[in-house]
């Protein structure tokens, strides 16, 4: 209930900015707060809203293109992603994998009327802005697209790199090795069979 609360108050004055930037009249009260149910995938989790690192901006617009659609991110990073669809149709932003993102943009060519709500998706009516709040725990190549039926495959979608953060995942380890292989160099009085260092 809590984090909630502080996520729409701080989401509030965030609906506003986008109102102010865009050109022609529209509604800018329109502001989906996030979903913060708790789920942790392949290319990362929920993020806390009180963690954000970097507020992302990206829209989408009725060319079937997100602008912009090649982001770079530090593992570890919360992203607030401020969705706005600046088109006359339906759009959404799904975060995964590109072969979630494939699997999932067939299943909505076959069943258009499936219904998602996840913490890494938002869907936005024409004019409609809404937030994503995620953090990217696993290095590599992720992808972000809006599966409304057709629009993947024209094309709407983007690519995120999240690199490496050596303080963070499996970095940890090996600095524990290095760690152990210091220690035993700098003593080589101490019997080597004084114990198991582990590198885990
Ligand atoms: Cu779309």
């Amino acid at each position: 209930m809590r984090p909630l609360l502080a996520a729409f108050i701080v989401a509030w004055p965030m609906s506003l900015l986008p109102a102010a930037q865009a050109h022609g009249p529209h509604d800018g009260r329109k502001h989906r707060p996030p979903n913060l149910e708790k789920v942790d995938k392949a290319f990362g989790r929920t993020g806390d809203p009180s963690k954000v690192t970097r507020t992302v901006r990206i829209s989408g617009r009725d060319t079937m293109r997100f602008s912009p659609a090649d982001l770079t991110v530090r593992q570890g990073e919360t992203i607030r992603f401020v969705v706005r669809n600046d088109g006359k149709v339906m759009h959404e932003l799904v975060l995964g994998t590109l072969e979630e993102l494939q699997q999932h943009a067939e299943w909505m060519r076959r069943f258009p009327n499936m219904e998602h709500e996840e913490p890494y998706m938002v869907h936005l009516a024409p004019g409609q802005s809404g937030e994503v709040i995620w953090q990217f725990t696993v290095p590599g190549e992720f992808h972000f697209g809006c599966l409304v039926p057709g629009h993947f495959e024209a094309g709407m979608k983007g690519r995120i790199r999240v690199v490496a953060n050596p303080v963070l995942g499996s970095g940890r380890g090996s600095r524990g090795a290095f760690a152990a292989l210091h220690a035993q160099r700098a003593s080589p009085l101490r019997p080597p069979t004084g114990g198991q260092v582990g590198a885990g």
